[in-house]
């Protein structure tokens, strides 16, 4: 079954969407009373982000319990609640499945030593969160692996065991009825067994798209995935086109689609902090690129946003005069192209980027360590803060705006990170009152997928290809032809207007001019 290929996601980050009980930390509760909001978007599928129990070291990507809820989310039953009101609507749940690491503070880490990697020597890897990737533990004497941080100790795949721990949790989880999964850093499941040394220090090459990786995926999903009608996304860091050719071809039997972070990375340089302007030729030919390899082979997720990412509006976008209008070019522009839309909470408001003071006012574990490494590397205050106001991951976890009220509608007690300051000019009350809102624009681009099976199928162009600042391309079927035109720039810009009547656009009238950060979309049939 292929329901997920014209459907639509929306992601929670629980603990910033919304607080039922005044404690400031968004709850399960909270997600249920505002299910109808999200019906009324459109959306087919939530991908929730971690709700088990946690000590909240990486904010639920360190479980402690894969069984249990988070206590500041809510029970058990209020989960059950939860599942059933969203089936209610009609809508289904992915589930985080987050099994490249446990906590530290899982009970398998005390009991079952050899579910993971240990040595007496550590390698030279450094851990993503900074620091070296190997922890000395006194009781064992001996070093354990962890990509991420100290208290995410990787979970060592090689071991059958293992492998079946997971598959019975996974069982659980479907056969209490959830939907599907999005498997977090799934690819980095298989590592290189010699786990050698680098020259500079970085793993990767040894722990992404390891030598196992198709084996255990496809082992999950005969034992697992293929029993149920679920959907599946795997989060995969360092995979090009050709391994997620290999991923999402149904015949091997794996995963329906993976996120890339290839087109996320172009405005980086040695590392995420290292800031570099997008070049925008580079952004057309890299989606270029993937909307090409998995034509009529895969299946490609498509976003812009997640709990990772700064926000798209204030990064490709203009977050100050052209917020409204560039928001919705940038839906427009991903929106068209083949594959499973995902958005990221406050994505459909336009929220933007924060930039908070003090780095006192940061919670996020690799911000507040990338600050530390980054003045001991000799970076200077002001511009270790640029770079977080530009990269951070609290841009993306500031409590959802839900109104104009104190903390914008989301807690009635203090936010545990605090709301971005402009939630009075940008907040889901006013979006919903206003009928030319980036609310209602994603509200029609889900519709029009619904209703055009060439957004769906289409294969796609790239036109205009060296333009700076135009992204242009067309979709094909032998019925329909879609053309679409973005302006990732305030410059206006005469274009050949093809024929057949505009399906969307991001003014009110046409124009032969491409005006400031215009989305126009033409139909044929
Ligand atoms: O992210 C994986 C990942 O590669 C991130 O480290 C990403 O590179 C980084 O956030 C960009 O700065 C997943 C989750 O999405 C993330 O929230 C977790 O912290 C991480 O795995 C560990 O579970
Ligand atoms: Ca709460």
């Amino acid at each position: 079954m292929t329901w997920w290929k014209d459907s639509v996601v929306y992601q929670i980050y629980p603990r910033s969407f919304m607080d039922s009980n005044g404690d400031g930390i968004g709850d399960l509760q909270g997600i249920i009373q505002k299910l109808d909001y999200l019906k009324k978007l459109g959306i087919d599928i939530i991908w929730l982000s971690p709700v088990y129990d946690s000590p909240n070291d990486d904010n639920g990507y360190d479980i402690r319990d894969y069984f249990k809820i988070m206590s500041e989310f809510g029970t058990m039953q209020d989960f059950d609640q939860m599942l059933d009101e969203i089936h209610k609507r009609d809508m289904k749940l992915m589930m985080d499945l987050v099994v490249n690491h446990t906590s530290d503070e899982h009970e398998w880490f005390a009991q079952y030593p050899d579910f993971y990697y240990w040595q007496d020597q550590p390698n030279n890897w450094k851990s993503v969160f900074g620091g070296p990737a190997w922890e000395f533990d006194d009781k064992r004497n001996q070093y354990y692996l962890h990509i991420f941080s100290k208290k995410q100790p990787d979970l060592n795949w090689e071991n059958p065991n293992l492998r079946e721990k997971v598959y019975d949790m996974m069982r659980w989880w479907l056969d209490k009825g959830v939907d599907g999964f999005r498997m977090d850093v799934i690819n980095f499941i298989s590592k290189d067994s010699e786990l050698p040394d680098t020259p500079d220090g970085d793993g990767s090459p040894y722990f992404m798209n390891g030598p196992r990786i198709h084996e255990f995926l496809h082992e999950m999903n005969q034992e697992v995935l293929s029993n149920y009608d679920c959907v599946t996304v795997g989060e995969m860091p360092g995979a090009a086109p050709g391994d997620a050719q290999k991923y999402t071809n149904p015949d091997n039997q794996e995963l329906n689609m993976i996120f890339t972070f290839e087109h996320m990375d172009l405005d980086g340089g040695s590392d995420k902090w290292d800031l570099k302007p997008l070049n925008l030729v580079d952004l057309k030919e890299n989606l270029e690129k993937w909307q090409h390899a998995l034509f009529n082979v895969g299946w490609n997720s498509l976003y812009w946003n997640n709990h990772d990412q700064p926000r798209i509006v204030s990064r490709f976008g203009d977050d100050q005069e052209y917020r409204v209008e560039s928001a919705k070019m940038l839906a427009t522009c991903l929106h068209m192209m083949q594959g499973t839309p995902y958005i990221y909470q406050g994505e459909e408001v336009g929220m933007t980027n924060v930039a908070f003071e003090s780095i006192d006012q940061y919670e996020d574990i690799e911000t507040l360590n990338m600050y530390q490494e980054k003045k001991e590397q000799g970076w200077s205050h002001e511009d270790i803060m640029r770079s977080i106001h530009v990269k951070g991951r609290d841009n993306a976890r500031t409590p959802m705006q839900w109104n104009d009220a104190a903390n914008a509608g989301f807690t009635t007690g203090e936010p545990w990170l605090q709301v971005n300051p402009n939630y009075k000019a940008i907040n889901v009350k006013q979006a919903l009152e206003e009928t030319d809102s980036i609310f209602y624009y994603y509200q029609s681009l889900i519709s029009l997928r619904k209703t055009y099976d060439v957004i769906t199928n289409g294969d796609f162009t790239l036109i205009h290809r060296d333009h700076p600042d135009i992204f242009a391309y067309k979709r094909e079927t032998d019925q329909e032809t879609l053309t679409v035109y973005c302006n990732f720039s305030a410059n206006e810009y005469d274009i050949n207007q093809p024929s057949g009547e505009i399906l969307i656009q991001n003014y009110e009238s046409s124009h032969e001019k491409l005006r400031p950060w215009e989305a126009v979309v033409f139909y044929e049939k």
